[in-house]
């Protein structure tokens, strides 16, 4: 019904920006310099400017984007806006000189500090939790091959349904959310459900622009993973499922070949089962 597709903008979209804030308390924000911002305003708003000259934009189009930019403040939507469509390219640069796992960008929905759990583990669901059982397993390893006993692995994804916990009203504070402590040889064993392709709210401004634009609002289904152990940099990255329709036009243009899961039956007959292990460069 229309009272659940707005609750759900309003939920995943303000969730988002508390999120965000609620980090910032915690964190801080680091300081730029007054030449990094001269030159990258500058250079911004020059885009901006060669853009409205070279097609001609009026008044009542400068109105709409005023009107929606507005928008998406009061919606709360510029995490879900900016991880969309910019942070993959933040990311590409951050991470450009890795020689373990892939990145991929963390989007608007990770929350730190999930429960914690043993090397061997099922993430916090419910009783009837909805969806095909998946064994996600592998090992933490340095660049050179070596194990990493005891890397920390966080991961975090929708359910079936395409609803992340925190983030939609009804589900478990915790739900699909772990921190998994790898065992003695960098092992994982992680059950968890196979999750849903994920759209973005169509009633909050990030789906007006897309309505108006004439896109599309998917993501690929995809497990959300953050790996780490002491001496080693830390990866955020993003694990997807062959077939999905969105695997190619990604709306947050965040998949890349080396994340593409392999998928086989699961030796238990229950679901299906992926083996993707982990490299990380170090600090
Ligand atoms: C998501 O689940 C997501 O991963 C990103 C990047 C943006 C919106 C929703
Ligand atoms: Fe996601």
């Amino acid at each position: 019904t229309p009272a659940e597709i707005e609750a759900r903008a309003a939920d995943s979209g303000a969730g988002a920006t508390a999120a965000f804030r609620s980090k910032l308390q915690t964190e801080g924000l680091e300081d730029v310099t007054p030449e990094r911002v001269n030159t990258l305003a500058r250079e911004v708003l020059t885009a901006v400017h060669d853009t409205i000259r070279r097609h001609k934009v009026t008044y009542a189009e400068y109105d709409a984007l005023k009107a929606w930019l507005i928008q998406v403040g009061e919606d709360g939507e510029w995490p879900l806006f900016l991880d969309v469509w910019v942070e993959h390219v933040v990311e590409q640069v951050a991470n450009e000189n890795r020689h373990g796992t892939k990145g991929s960008i963390e989007g608007p929905y990770y929350v730190p500090d999930a429960p914690g759990l043993p090397a061997d583990a099922t993430l916090p669901m419910r009783e009837d939790e909805s969806g095909t059982p998946l064994l996600f397993q592998g090992q933490v390893t340095t660049v050179g091959g070596d194990p990493i006993a005891g890397a920390k692995v966080e991961i975090w994804q929708a359910d079936a349904l395409g609803f992340y916990s925190q983030y939609a009203p009804g589900l478990p504070e915790w739900n699909l959310r772990g921190t998994v402590t790898a065992d003695e040889q960098g092992g994982y064993r992680i059950h968890t459900l196979q999750p849903a392709p994920y759209q973005i709210p169509t009633d909050g401004s990030c789906g007006k622009l897309i309505a108006a634009a004439g896109w599309h609002a998917w993501r690929p289904a995809h497990l959300h993973l953050k790996v780490s152990a002491p001496g080693h940099q830390l990866i955020t990255t993003q694990l997807y499922f062959p077939g999905d329709a969105h695997n190619e036009d990604d709306i947050a243009s965040a998949v890349k070949p080396e994340l593409m899961l392999d998928i086989v039956p699961a030796e238990s007959g229950e679901g299906e089962q992926t083996t993707y292990n982990f490299v990380l460069d170090p600090a």
